[in-house]
């Protein structure tokens, strides 16, 4: 549907100097990126260091969430979690806070193998109405989706698509068209946006959004109205900031930017790798950057 199209951003989560979720600042990042015109918010990913806070805190965070975006743009609460248990506690709690999709990565550590992902996933898709989101992201997990889990899971109609996070759009175009009619696919990586919407992604869910929502937002009209120079171009401009920002450790540089442009969510939590003194520059370069775009 019309609910999960266009320019979804994986949010950072907020804290306050102690370290601690900070509920305030969680609602001012949600209203800022609602101002820029984004169409929804995936609460509690990999940007969102969901796998970094306890159970509890995540539930405050995407209730945070919904409570200052009152439904006014499309809301996806990853809830993935190492245990079943925790995963399906989290799931039941979106949808009573009133999230409009799950999602959630598949299990790791263990290396589960096929059948044990897809009763993890049928679980949590079981325990709810809402629809869900398969989160394939092999790069961190270690488990690749294949068609045959697919094909599995999609025979319940409350799996609704997949948010892929890797290279290949040729993958992305595979899962499409796997799914049928109506299956959605979300494009992970945000330097091949546009590639992945020309290439079938209904959307897009992406942590760099955060830092630069205007031009995700610019790049999704211009590719909706068919100009696809103009929609390359802002790819091009973002292109050159992701390249800068992958040069730094990525989710404190964007938890830096986020601060510049106004939200201070804090820092990352540890273990994720801290900015020093010697990014600092290259920090301050890539915020003109952004401002000048
Ligand atoms: O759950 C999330 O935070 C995401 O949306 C992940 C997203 O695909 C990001 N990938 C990772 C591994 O975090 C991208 O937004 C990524 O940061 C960006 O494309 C820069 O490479």
């Amino acid at each position: 549907t019309d609910k999960f199209k266009g320019v979804i951003v994986a949010m950072n989560s907020c804290y306050d100097s102690e370290g601690n979720i900070s509920t305030t600042a969680v609602k001012k990042l949600t209203r800022f990126l609602m101002d820029k015109g984004v169409d929804g918010l995936y609460v509690g990913g990999s940007t969102g260091e969901g796998l970094l806070q306890s159970s509890d805190e995540r539930k405050q965070v995407l209730e945070a969430v919904l409570e200052e975006s009152q439904k006014a743009v499309t809301v996806i609460a990853h809830v993935g979690t190492l245990t079943t248990k925790e995963s399906v506690d989290l799931a039941i709690h979106a949808e009573k806070a009133g999230a409009d999709a799950l999602s959630a990565v598949s299990p790791f550590y263990y290396g589960y193998r096929e059948e044990s992902v897809g009763k993890h996933w049928m679980r949590i898709v079981d325990s709810t109405e809402l629809p869900f989101i398969i989160y394939h992201i092999p790069s961190t997990t270690g488990f690749s989706l294949t068609p045959s889990l697919l094909k599995e899971m999609i025979k319940s109609p409350k799996v609704i698509g997949i948010k892929i996070t890797t290279a290949s759009t040729f993958e992305l175009q595979q899962f499409k068209v796997m799914g049928g009619p109506g299956f959605m696919l979300f494009n992970g990586p945000d330097e091949q946006f546009l590639a992945g919407r020309i290439m079938g992604a209904d959307a897009g869910i992406g942590g760099t959004y955060g830092i630069m929502p205007e031009l995700f937002v610019s790049l999704e009209r211009e590719y909706r109205a068919g100009r696809i120079a103009e929609a390359q171009q802002l790819q091009y401009t973002i292109n050159d900031i992701i390249a800068d920002l992958l040069q730094l450790p990525v989710y404190a540089a964007l938890k830096a930017l986020v601060k510049m442009r106004g939200v201070d969510c804090g820092d990352v939590r540890e273990p994720l790798p801290q900015l020093s003194e010697i990014h600092i520059p290259l920090i301050n370069a890539l915020y003109h950057k952004i401002m000048n775009a």
